[in-house]
């Protein structure tokens, strides 16, 4: 299995770390501090190093309550940073739902759009089909971050979310984007309540079989917090353990801050799943 994206075509045979980059004063985990430009790369080439497959640049804030970023705004913060990243060697995703920050990334050469919205908006669609190659990831979301918390009630919530991430991945296949561009992904914590996320990892093999592969995102989310206890610098434990139990379960790529300890514990997880592949 290969992600196509604008610039290269990533192989899925072993689990890929998509490291975060957050260019958002008011991001819930690391707070701003790489609003700035240069630190916003610095933080880019440490992902880097520290191997990270993807770099996803966001400067919208989707925390549950946040309010929306006027598009000027997120503009100046997300394609200064893009421009950058993109010599860095790995694919360049943009986290975003507003078409121009999606039309400006991809012809700055960014790779991938990582829509919460799963191009919803009007034109984010025809935004993307219009480039030849370009990843996209569709995420699960009910609502809109500042009312999504009112929208976690489901029957079903893995039969439903299965649903919807099938219903749109053809929607977006009828459109012109082929296949291999496209990823589907949960939203663990977008209009879910705790209990829908743990049920949506304990039953992950319903998303993944679908037929597109998975991304999922489970780092320092809040879930974790109400399971250990923990506030949001103390999550790094529970949120390697979440990623390990989401790629036993068929996820391909995983959407980390603490990408140096994600690709350690995938190192783990490889050589248990595939010893011959390492010399010891
Ligand atoms: N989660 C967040 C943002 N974007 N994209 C995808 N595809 N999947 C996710 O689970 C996902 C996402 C929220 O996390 P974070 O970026 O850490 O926080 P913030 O929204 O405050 O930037």
């Amino acid at each position: 299995m290969h992600w196509q994206t604008a610039r290269f075509r990533i192989d899925l045979s072993r689990p890929r770390v998509m490291g975060i980059v957050n260019v958002t004063p008011d991001s819930f985990s690391d707070g701003g501090a790489h609003a700035k430009v240069a630190s916003a790369l610095a933080h880019c080439e440490r992902l880097v190093a520290d191997g990270a497959d993807i770099l996803d640049i966001g400067g919208e804030s989707t925390r549950p309550g946040a309010p929306p970023v006027p598009l000027a705004e997120e503009l100046q913060r997300v394609l200064p940073v893009v421009r950058g990243a993109v010599s860095l060697g790995v694919a360049v995703s943009v986290d975003t739902s507003a078409v121009e920050v999606m039309r400006q990334a991809l012809d700055l050469g960014a790779d991938i759009v990582n829509d919460v919205r799963a191009l919803r908006r009007p034109g984010a669609l025809a935004c993307v089909a219009s480039h030849p190659r370009a990843g996209v990831c569709l995420m699960h979301m009910k609502g809109e971050p500042e009312t999504m918390r009112d929208q976690a009630v489901y029957g079903d919530v893995v039969a439903e979310v299965a649903a919807f991430l099938k219903q749109r991945a053809l929607e977006v296949e009828a459109e012109g984007i082929d296949r291999a561009r496209i990823a589907i992904d949960p939203g663990i914590g977008f209009a879910k309540a705790a209990r829908h996320n743990l049920a949506l990892l304990a039953r992950q093999s319903e998303l993944a079989s679908l037929g597109w592969p998975l991304l999922v995102g489970w780092s320092r989310k809040a879930t974790l917090g109400l399971l250990t206890g923990r506030p949001v610098p103390e999550r790094l434990a529970a949120s390697l353990s979440a990623m390990l139990v989401s790629v036993q379960q068929g996820a391909r790529i995983v959407r980390v801050h603490d990408v140096a300890a994600t690709v350690d514990a995938l190192t783990v997880w490889r050589a248990a799943n595939g010893p011959a592949d390492f010399d010891l």
